[in-house]
């Protein structure tokens, strides 16, 4: 297994997040990835720098360009304050980068920064530089400690903290020589991913998340949505109610992994939040930190060449062991 890691993701760091009109505590912090990173090098694992750029080309067959190009813009820190509200100028180019902001995003937890696009394009980059290495067969399982995270990003919107989306990026690179499927694992649904992939009969995309009918991204994780055109039928969305245990997941898991099997996918990409542990301050599941080793032992037991790469998760704490408890179930 190979890890890659950036320093860059440090000087990341949004002011607040704003909920019910007041400011909150950013839970998007750098010590997310410092705490992993140490957890790591404690237990034994090898954790490599990165030396690899995504290509900007890569991006945009992701996201749409003219996204890519108000985040290169970037500004100072900055919220939206009023969104879309009709139909009537959606391909009007705007000047105003206010109007800007609120087209391009959906909630108020995702700042425009100065250095956005910098950091969100390092932060691909860990997953495009595994992506490749995949591809050439020089690893089989790869992890990227991707911050800040990638899968609630769409085509053309910010959101839930991503910019970029890192997961899309890597399957979008990955779909180049084969069919991939990408299985969401972290707690709230992978909106990004769907949105991009809604479409795409070669590229499978699940999630097993909280009920959106209870928690974030609210709009989009039911099960109805299957995909459309060719994509119909692979886009599959497992909603899960509060209080879910290690003994449900795991149950949902093993239909997701049937459902992998039947798709015959060459890779597989794994968003991995461990915001669904019993104690994280923003989830509401019950998994334990054992119950990642024994989640990641049924994954890896598909046998596909995977990508891990990094989403959610908030208890700073205890975020090292969750994902060594995850990694050793890879080994
Ligand atoms: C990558 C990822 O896991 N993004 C998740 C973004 C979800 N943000 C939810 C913010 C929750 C607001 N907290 C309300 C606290 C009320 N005091
Ligand atoms: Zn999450």
């Amino acid at each position: 297994m190979k890890i890659l890691y950036s320093p860059t993701h440090l000087s990341h760091v949004p002011e607040f997040e704003i909920f019910n009109g007041h400011p909150d505590a950013h839970a998007e912090v750098p010590s997310r990835i410092e705490n992993i990173n140490k957890s790591l090098i404690k237990n034994g694992f090898k954790v490599n720098n990165l030396t690899k750029k995504t290509p900007i080309s890569l991006i945009v067959k992701t996201h749409k360009k003219e996204y890519v190009d108000f985040i290169k813009k970037g500004s100072v820190f900055l919220y939206p304050s009023v969104f879309p509200y009709n139909d009537l100028n959606q391909g009007r180019k705007l000047s105003n980068n206010l109007a800007n902001h609120g087209k391009y995003s959906f909630d108020l937890y995702t700042p425009m920064l100065k250095n956005i696009f910098k950091i969100a394009h390092e932060s691909s980059s860990l997953a495009y530089e595994l992506s490749e290495e995949i591809l050439n067969k020089k690893i089989k399982v790869g992890y990227s400690l991707c911050r800040p995270p990638g899968h609630h990003a769409e085509k053309a919107r910010m959101g839930g903290y991503c910019y970029f989306n890192n997961s899309a990026i890597a399957a979008q690179n990955l779909s180049s020589k084969g069919k991939v499927a990408i299985l969401d694992v972290d707690f709230h649904h992978g909106n990004g991913t769907q949105n991009i992939f809604y479409d795409r009969g070669d590229v499978l995309t699940i999630s097993i998340h909280a009920d959106p009918n209870w928690k974030f991204p609210f709009y989009t994780g039911f099960a109805d949505e299957i995909g459309l055109y060719e994509g119909e039928g692979k886009n599959i969305n497992f909603p899960l109610p509060k209080g879910t245990t290690n003994t449900q997941y795991q149950r949902t898991l093993e239909k997701t992994l049937k459902k992998i099997k039947d798709f015959q996918p060459k890779y597989l990409v794994v968003p991995l939040g461990l915001d669904t542990h019993r104690d994280d301050p923003i989830g509401g599941f019950q998994l334990t930190t054992d119950y990642y080793q024994k989640m990641a032992k049924t994954i890896s037991d598909l046998k596909i060449p995977t990508l891990i790469i990094q989403e959610g998760g908030y208890n700073t704490a205890l975020l090292g062991d969750n994902v060594v408890s995850f990694l050793k179930g890879f080994i």
